[in-house]
């Protein structure tokens, strides 16, 4: 079965593709496919709640199953700012990372979480919700090439930011590649019903 994936970041949509193939799902991007998905107004308090909203707006729109992330990352010091705002917390990657060291200047506790929620919505509705978590700690300056958003301030096991992994060690513990591998456990039960 092709899905489609209901992003407009392209970052978030590679990585997307190069976890989904492996597992045996093909997904294409709107623009692949000569679609322009329009903003999507994420209207939702949710993680849960947003990528419903884009998956079941991708699937109407192009009448193929869709597959949703919505992401971002909670600090504990700051009540889990900037959460379901992390794209919208500044207006490049650049400001958004300097202004959350700045936030964290005087705060001791630098522990954080990438969170992600895929909603996978088929052609009749039904949706199927997928979850996956990343524990780390947030650094004192960017570390690393790789990546996008927050990755070269976000410390997993090891003393290494994501920016400064291969696509394959991000991919075997982040938040996504673990959402995606539970979704695919779940489309696997799903189909073998039918
Ligand atoms: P779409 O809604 O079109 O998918 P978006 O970038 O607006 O694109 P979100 O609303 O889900 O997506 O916001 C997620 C933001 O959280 C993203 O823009 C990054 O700033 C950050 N983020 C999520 N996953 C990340 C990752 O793996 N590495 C670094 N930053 C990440």
């Amino acid at each position: 079965m092709k899905f489609v994936i209901a992003t407009n970041n392209q970052n978030k949509a590679n990585e997307l593709k190069r976890i989904l193939e492996p597992i045996g799902i093909t997904a294409q991007t709107p623009a692949m496919m000569g679609i322009d998905l329009g903003d999507i107004e994420e209207t939702g308090e949710t993680f849960r709640e947003n990528a419903e909203i884009k998956a079941e707006a991708a699937m109407k729109k192009t009448g193929l199953p869709a597959i949703a992330d919505d992401s971002g990352l909670m600090v504990d010091a700051l009540g889990g700012r900037p959460g379901v705002l992390s794209a919208r917390y500044a207006d490049t990657d650049e400001e958004k990372i300097n202004k959350l060291i700045g936030e964290l200047m005087d705060k001791e506790d630098r522990t954080a979480h990438f969170v992600c929620v895929i909603c996978c919505c088929m052609t009749n509705g039904e949706k199927i919700f997928a979850y996956g978590q990343c524990d780390g700690t947030i650094g004192f300056a960017p570390r690393g090439n790789n990546g996008f958003g927050y990755d070269p301030i976000f410390f997993v096991e090891g003393n290494k930011t994501f920016a400064e992994m291969t696509d394959h060690q991000k991919d075997a513990m982040s938040h996504r590649g673990k959402a995606l591998r539970e979704l695919s456990e779940l489309l696997l039960n799903r189909f073998s019903k039918d």
